[in-house]
This record gives structure tokens, C-alpha cells and sequence, in this order.
């Protein structure tokens, strides 16, 4: 019988806590908001504005996350804020502007239903992005043939028309055999790579060592696939390429995303009514915390933070100096806490002591914290970790306000319960903060800090609350009240005059690396690790609810390398990493090629995945590759002892 691994549900916050002798205890509102402000006046004091850094959470509403930032470049002083958009898609974004410099996906939800191709590259859609799939089954219905390229054989998978199984990491190889088989077909859109793109003579060159074959060595993916989905994307009128995690949880994943974006420049599959470059945001409003400027390198609406044009407007309006320098992304606050440059952290809504690959260095990194508040609706172990916890609102259906979603959709989200006694707006909690550290912020309606977006930022300046309910979401760009724009983005580059064209799209000069933490011997296994329907990703609000469906942690494993370990589905089996080891049931996957295992990280509180993952990350994005580990795995009580443990129960 499997071992029940299901964690422990979480119990709403409704009390502040503050850290004394070591350990946290009850406190008054009042008591926790001034040691809370304490703590950040401290250490701007002796460290500087610098010495401060944000987590924003992607949980909560546009407003919110407005708000964030405005605390953090208006009364602290600093641009460093970013939330976990850094963990997903920071490469898409990055990639994204760079080829048409601007980060959001280029097309629409309903155009994928009216389109005559769907390629799916690294998503599980059918699990991960529900609502999006059926989207993509009524396109299906509709005539559209759909590709699925992924290591393991999904739910999504079982849809499609074609699945590409490639080895984890080969994403690079792929694309360029896909681009060299479209070049040496005659298959190019010409007049489309003369007239709105750059860099295409540097692009053949950069391809034609990816035969068919020797992609197929690489990739795994037999030759005569890889030539089908190179035609079928060519020939297509309309295409639709989805991409999420598979291609931007790697060490090089703003290349992964620059190498997708290449295959629609050859074809002119952009900036047309079904054709189009999807990045499936992650979190429900990680799109919108992003648009809001809840990152260290743009103002709300994408503006650009080194520009000075672009933070005129907000100096005056908030009476300030913004800093012309980029802040810390994520994972350079968390290498700062290391260097002794970040001293005080204030999470709203994030659990980084779970959600962060190498756990023992993020417990580490913390430690060396002067100071770290804690806002969040349940006691994480990222809480617990806290000088102070402060009791939040559930954004989702505890406030007013809006999310946006992939589809650059801004809609309106609405209050539909009290939030329990003692927990209170994020909001509210932000602007009694900036109050104690005098900028006194009367609390506003969600409605007022829109207003505020609006006149700051010219995509959102058309979208009136009274708008949003009546046109049920309106999409970025909205410049004005009295017009909507086209629901995909990049038209101009089919214009005919150079002027309206613009800027060139170039193509990415992007070459081939594989995953950091090498297969070897003593690691013969690739471990990626991804989702499930039934969880949700560090398991603080999906642990409450159990389903017979729900089995907690698995080790997934093809039947040829379970039987070739002499392994049963069912067992527990030790899996071992060069950084640490856990202990999990297997689970016989059919769905897993040989070489390949999977996990999630949807339990760590039975099982952290995260002693497992490795802390590499993409130079540009700071994403790091959760997709690849290299792993050992052996039947549990034949460990050899010098592995860590990684279970915080017993394997029982
Ligand atoms: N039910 C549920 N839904 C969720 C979440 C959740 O936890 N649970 N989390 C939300 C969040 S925050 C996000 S960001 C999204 C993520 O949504 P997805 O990205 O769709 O989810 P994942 O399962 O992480 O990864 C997607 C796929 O990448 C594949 N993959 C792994 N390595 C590679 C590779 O090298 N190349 C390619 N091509 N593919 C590879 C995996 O096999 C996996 O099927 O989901 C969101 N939705
Ligand atoms: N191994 C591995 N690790 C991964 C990934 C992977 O694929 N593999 N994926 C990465 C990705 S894509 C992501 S996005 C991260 C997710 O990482 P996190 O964002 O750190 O993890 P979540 O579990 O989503 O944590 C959300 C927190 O927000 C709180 N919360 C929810 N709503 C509200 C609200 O309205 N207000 C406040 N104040 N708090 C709220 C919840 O209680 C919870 O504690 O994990 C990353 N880590
Ligand atoms: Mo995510």
C-alpha cells in the first residue's frame, strides 16, 4: 500500500506574530506594524535604501501589486522588487523584448481556437493551464492539428496529433533543425524575413550544422518528426507556438525562448488574427504583477526604469526621487543576502523556502537576514523563518481589484467574503507601513490605486473600472476610453512602409548548451520536475483538501529503467542528487522515457524535491533549471549513508 505523503493542512493566519528569544509569538497589530517598520528603517539607516528587497506576491490583485512597488521605490528608495515570475517565465519576457521589445505573449485565448496549427513546446496545458486547453480543444474541434514537444508523454500529449519526445535540455537542437529543414525546403516567408526581420544570413549559418540527423542524435526525436513539425509549421496559414516551463526553467532559457521565437520570424507566424507566440503565464496574476512594475527594471506599463522621460511622470506624482538603476531580480537578492548587501526582506505572498531550488542555501541565505517580514495567509515555513508575520486577505475572493491574465486580459475581480477575523488587506497592511515610515498613505479603494495605474501608464489608460464590467476584460495595450486595440500584438510588422514597420525583428544567435549538473555514473538518471491537476505548487493552499485522486509525492519512472533497477511501482526508493537525497514512493510512469525521472514539488513538507534541484540559473532571466538534475535512484534501505535526509517524516 502507498504511504499516505499528504502534508498537513495549513491553518489561516488571523494574528500578527513577532520573533522574541528565538521564537515567534502572538502580538497586537500595532506591536507587529512597528517592529515590521522598525526593522526597514533600521536598515536603510546603516545599510541604505539598497539593503532593502521585495517579494511581491502574483497571487494578489494588479492594485496590490501597484502598491508593492510604489512602498518599495517611494518610501524605501530602491527598485529592488520582483516576485516569482523570476522562477517561470522572466525568460519569456526577456526574450520576448528582445525580439520585438516588448515581453507580453503576442497573440489571444480565442485565437487559438481559430487557427490551423497548435504547437505546445515544454507545457502540460491539460494540467497546468486548464482553462487555456479548452481553448486549444475547441481549435482542435474546429480543424487545427496539434503538436505536443515534451520529455514525457502528458496528459496534453494524449491529445495531440503528433507527440516529439526529446531528451530534457535539447530544445536549442530542435528549433535549429526545425529552422534548417524550413531553409532548405524553400519554406522561408520572404518577403516577411526581408522586410520585418534582421540577422537572417547569421541564422542559416548558425543552423545548418543541426541536420535532421544530427538533431535526431542530440534531441532523441526521430528525424522524420522533427522534418513533419518543420512542413507542418511552414505550411500552415495560421499558427500558434505555446511555450511555458519545459523551455524557461533552464540555465539558458532566455536562448530556449529566443530559439522559439526564430521559428516564427522565418515564417511570419506573428503579428496576424491566428497567429501568434504564447508564454503560458504561471501564477494568476504573475502577468499582472509584472505589468504593474513589481520587477526591478521597468515602471508600471513596461516602462523603462533607466529612462529618464519614463520616470518623470512618477516622480511627480509621488513627490520622489526613483533610483536610474535596474534593482535586484530574485535571485541576485538572494546571492545578495549571501554578500552581506541585503539586510532586510519583505515577502508578501511568496514561500521561497520551498519554491527555491537548494534548499540549505536558501535557509542559509535567509539566516543571514538583519530583518524579514512575512505577509501571507497561512504560516508557511518561509513564515516561520520570520522577525515578523502579518496576516493577510486571500486576494482571490477576500478583495476588490483586478488580475491579468496571459492573454494581457485585465478583469475584475470582486470581494466575495470577509476575510477571517484578525487577517487584513494586503493593501491596507502596505499603506499603515508607509505611514509608520512618513509617507502618510490614506488607505485607498481599489478603484483609486487603478485610477493611479491609469494615469501613469498609457497601455492601461483606457481601461475604466466602469469599462472593465461592462466589456468583461479589457486587453493591454488600451490607450484610450473610446477604442479597443487588435487582440494580438506586433501588426506593424506586416506594414509596407518601413516607417510603420519600425524596429526589425532579430533573430537570436543562440547556441546549443546542455543542462549544468551532468549524467554520470553515480547520476545516470535526468530528474525534471513539474506539476500535477490536483496540487498546486509549494502545496501551502491545495494541502487542506483530500481526494481519493491525490497520492503526494511520487517518483515517476519508465518501466524499462524500473525493471532494469529491479524496482516495484509501489516501493520506496531513495533518490539521490549531488546536493542531497529524499525518499519517495515510485510510481511505474509509461508515459516516461528510459533515462527519464519526474517529481514535483507539490509536497515538501513529506518530501523536498528542492534538496534535489540544482541552483543554476539563466544569466539574463535569473531563472533557474528546475527542469534538469542528474539523480541516482536506489531502493530506500540501500542508501549509502552520505546522502542528507531530505524527509521530514519517516518513510513509513
Ligand atoms: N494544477 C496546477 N496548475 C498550475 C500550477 C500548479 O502547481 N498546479 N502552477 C502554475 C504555475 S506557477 C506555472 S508557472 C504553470 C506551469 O505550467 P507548465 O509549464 O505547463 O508546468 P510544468 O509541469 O512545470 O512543466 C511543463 C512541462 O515541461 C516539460 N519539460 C521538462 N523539461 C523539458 C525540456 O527540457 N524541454 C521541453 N520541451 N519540455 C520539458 C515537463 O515534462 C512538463 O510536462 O502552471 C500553473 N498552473
Ligand atoms: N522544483 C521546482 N521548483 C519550482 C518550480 C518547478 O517547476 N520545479 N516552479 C517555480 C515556479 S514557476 C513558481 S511560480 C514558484 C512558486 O513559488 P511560490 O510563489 O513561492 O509558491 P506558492 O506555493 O505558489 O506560494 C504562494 C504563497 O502565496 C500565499 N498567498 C496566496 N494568496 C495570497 C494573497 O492574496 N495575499 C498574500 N499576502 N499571500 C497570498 C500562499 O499562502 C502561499 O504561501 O515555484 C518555483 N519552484
Ligand atoms: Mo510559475
Amino acid at each position: 500500500m502507498r504511504s499516505d505523503r499528504r502534508s498537513p493542512a495549513y491553518q489561516r493566519l488571523t494574528q500578527p506574530l513577532v520573533r522574541e528569544g528565538g521564537e515567534l509569538r502572538p502580538a497586537t497589530w500595532d506591536e507587529a506594524l512597528d517592529r515590521a517598520a522598525e526593522g526597514f528603517r533600521d536598515a536603510v539607516a546603516r545599510h541604505g535604501p539598497d539593503s532593502f528587497a521585495m517579494l511581491s506576491c502574483a497571487r494578489s490583485t494588479n492594485e496590490m501589486n501597484f502598491i508593492a512597488q510604489k512602498f518599495t521605490r517611494a518610501v524605501i528608495g530602491t527598485n529592488n522588487v520582483d516576485s516569482c515570475n523570476r522562477t517561470c517565465h522572466a525568460p519569456s519576457v526577456a526574450g520576448l523584448a528582445a525580439a520585438f521589445g516588448s515581453g507580453g505573449g503576442t497573440s489571444s485565448y480565442r485565437e487559438v481556437e481559430e487557427t490551423d496549427l497548435i504547437v505546445i513546446w515544454g507545457g502540460n496545458p491539460r494540467n497546468a493551464h486548464p482553462i487555456f486547453f479548452q481553448h486549444v480543444l475547441k481549435g482542435v474541434h474546429n480543424g487545427a492539428r496539434l503538436i505536443v514537444v515534451d520529455p514525457r508523454r502528458t496528459p496534453t500529449a494524449e491529445w495531440a496529433d503528433r507527440w516529439l519526445g526529446l531528451n530534457v535540455g535539447t530544445d536549442i537542437p530542435l528549433a535549429h533543425a526545425v529552422g534548417r529543414e524550413i531553409i532548405h525546403a524553400g519554406l522561408v516567408n520572404e518577403t516577411f524575413v526581408k522586410r520585418a526581420t534582421s540577422g537572417f544570413e547569421e541564422y542559416r549559418e548558425l543552423v545548418e550544422p543541426w541536420t535532421l540527423s544530427a538533431a535526431e542524435a542530440e534531441t532523441g526525436v526521430p528525424a522524420e518528426a522533427i522534418r513533419e513539425l518543420a512542413h507542418s509549421f511552414a505550411l500552415a496559414e495560421r499558427a500558434q507556438l505555446c511555450w511555458t516551463l519545459g523551455i524557461t526553467e533552464h540555465h539558458n532559457a532566455t536562448d530556449n525562448v529566443r530559439s522559439l521565437i526564430n521559428l516564427s520570424l522565418l515564417t511570419g507566424h506573428v503579428g496576424r488574427p491566428g497567429s501568434g507566440l504564447q508564454p503560458l503565464r504561471g501564477q494568476n496574476n504573475v502577468q499582472g504583477g509584472g505589468d504593474m512594475g513589481a520587477i526591478p527594471d521597468r515602471l508600471t506599463g513596461f516602462q523603462d526604469i533607466l529612462d529618464a522621460e519614463s520616470r518623470a511622470p512618477f516622480e511627480r506624482a509621488w513627490d520622489t526621487v526613483i533610483q536610474p538603476r535596474k534593482g535586484k531580480n530574485l535571485t541576485q537578492m538572494f546571492e545578495g543576502m549571501d554578500e552581506g548587501e541585503v539586510k532586510a526582506l519583505y515577502v508578501i505572498g511568496e514561500n521561497p523556502v520551498q519554491s527555491e531550488p537548494e534548499t540549505e542555501t536558501t535557509l542559509r541565505r535567509l539566516g543571514r537576514l538583519d530583518h524579514m517580514v512575512v505577509q501571507d495567509i497561512f504560516l508557511t515555513r518561509t513564515a516561520e523563518q520570520a522577525d515578523v508575520v502579518l496576516p493577510a486577505s486571500a486576494a482571490w475572493c477576500e478583495s476588490d481589484g483586478t488580475f491579468t491574465n496571459s492573454e494581457r486580459r485585465v478583469q475584475l475581480v470582486r470581494k466575495a467574503v470577509d476575510p477571517p477575523d484578525g487577517a487584513r488587506d494586503d493593501i491596507e497592511i502596505l499603506c499603515d507601513l508607509a505611514d509608520r515610515l512618513g509617507h502618510a498613505w490614506k488607505t485607498p479603494t481599489a478603484e483609486e490605486v487603478w485610477n493611479e495605474v491609469r494615469a501613469l501608464s498609457p497601455i492601461h489608460r483606457g481601461m475604466t473600472y466602469a469599462r472593465l464590467e461592462d466589456e468583461q476584460g479589457l486587453q493591454w495595450p488600451c490607450f484610450s476610453e473610446d477604442r479597443t486595440e487588435p487582440s494580438y500584438l506586433h501588426g506593424r510588422l506586416w506594414s509596407e512602409t518601413p516607417e510603420e514597420r519600425g524596429e526589425p525583428a532579430p533573430f537570436g544567435i543562440v547556441g546549443h548548451s546542455p543542462p549544468v549538473d551532468l549524467l554520470d555514473e553515480d547520476y545516470p538518471l535526468r530528474l525534471t520536475t513539474g506539476r500535477r491537476l490536483d496540487d498546486y505548487n509549494t502545496g501551502v493552499q491545495t494541502s487542506g483538501f483530500s481526494s481519493p485522486l491525490r497520492r503526494g509525492e511520487l517518483l515517476e519512472m519508465s518501466p524499462e529503467d524500473a525493471s532494469s533497477l529491479g524496482l516495484q511501482d509501489g516501493e520506496e526508493v531513495r533518490v539521490s542528487s549531488r546536493r542531497g537525497s529524499v525518499v519517495a514512493p515510485l510510481a511505474v510512469s509509461p508515459g516516461l522515457r528510459p533515462g527519464l525521472v519526474f517529481m514535483t514539488f507539490h509536497f515538501p513538507d513529506q518530501v523536498d524535491t528542492q534538496l534535489l534541484t540544482i541552483d543554476a540559473t539563466d544569466p539574463i532571466a535569473g531563472t533557474a533549471e528546475y527542469k534538469a538534475a542528474a539523480v541516482r535512484v536506489e531502493r530506500a534501505d540501500s542508501t549509502d549513508g552520505k546522502a542528507k535526509d531530505g524527509n521530514r517524516v519517516s518513510a513509513a
